[in-house]
């Protein structure tokens, strides 16, 4: 099977990446992004200096996914703005995360990226769960539409937003209508880590991450059905954008899943912590046989065609 997709015009080797946050915080990681099977990269979210982040232990991972308190530690925008502008990009895209503290620190870099010659590509993070005292934005209708507005005035080029997971059907519609009336809003990457969990260890009798006492963001197979139905309902709500999944992807059947909701491309976080970016071959493989056995000669015989009951 053909494996080969497009994301906004671009030719890509196939429809995988990392989630931001994984394996991209530092240059080493990000070239062995680069040289690695995955179809497109993304940096890890920065702020406009660099920030050492919340105290460690701030990862956990469990048989069944991970926490993380991370706390947006990351090298300042100026480090990945150098990198984006080294970047190989006929190997493949780039991708670079915004997640400002504010939203004058978020135009500041936006009017730089802005003037950048370089066709990284921005995915602005509405989404961060763990910085002590700062809501998330997508969890605010308001605020996030008048970030949006914000942004789009500022920046002349197609961008991208990343969600946090909504539950509610009334959520979907709401954020959907929104996102909607900015055409330069090209994809929507669903989702975060589902905030605020708590990981408990019976043994100890101890939370097993130090920030927030032991509160973070959940990521692997907790989250897989809570990131399918986030996925399906913006790419139903939003047909004029892509959808990028993220979210309990630890196998080509995950990512085979992903693609029928409806995303255009699917990125790895918890499972690529854990094993690397040799995880990018092995899912292709597995999603290679997936389409093999069903008969799928490309993603486009079987993308955004979940069917329902
Ligand atoms: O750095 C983090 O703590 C973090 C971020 Br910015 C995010 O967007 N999602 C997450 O799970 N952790």
């Amino acid at each position: 099977p053909d494996l080969r997709t497009e994301f906004l015009d671009l030719p890509l080797a196939n429809p995988l990446m990392n989630a931001s946050g994984v394996w991209c915080s530092v240059a080493s990681q990000l070239e062995a992004l680069a040289e690695c099977a995955a179809g497109a990269m993304v940096t890890k979210s920065c702020t406009l200096a660099q920030r050492d982040g919340n105290p460690e232990p701030r990862y956990r991972a469990t048989p069944w996914g991970s926490i993380n308190s991370m706390g947006l530690p990351n090298e300042g925008f100026p480090y990945y703005l150098n990198y984006a502008r080294c970047h190989d990009y006929e190997r493949k895209p780039l991708f670079m995360s915004l997640a400002g503290l504010t939203l004058d620190d978020n135009l500041t870099m936006v009017a730089e990226l802005r003037e950048a010659v370089t066709p990284v590509i921005m995915e602005l993070n509405l989404s961060c769960p763990n910085v002590p005292g700062k809501a998330q934005v997508g969890y605010d209708f308001e605020a996030m539409d008048t970030f949006i507005h914000e942004i789009a005035d500022a920046y002349d080029r197609p961008f991208g937003v990343k969600l946090p997971p909504y539950f509610d059907i009334a959520h979907f519609d709401e954020a959907a209508a929104i996102l909607n009336a900015y055409p330069q809003i090209a994809f929507v990457t669903c989702i975060n880590s589902i905030g605020n969990g708590l990981v408990i260890d019976p043994v100890s009798e101890t939370v097993v991450i130090r920030p927030k006492d032991g509160f973070g963001g959940i990521g692997g197979d907790f989250v897989l059905p809570t990131a399918l139905a986030n996925v399906n309902a913006f790419f139903r709500r939003c047909p004029d954008k892509k959808i990028i999944g993220c979210g309990g992807v630890r196998s080509g059947e995950q990512v085979f899943l992903h693609l029928l909701a409806g995303a255009a491309l699917v990125q790895v976080g918890t499972q690529l912590f854990e094993e690397g970016p040799l995880i990018f071959p092995r899912l292709l493989e597995e999603l290679q046989a997936i389409m093999t056995a069903k008969g799928y000669d490309r993603i486009t015989d079987f993308q955004g065609k979940l069917k329902t009951l």
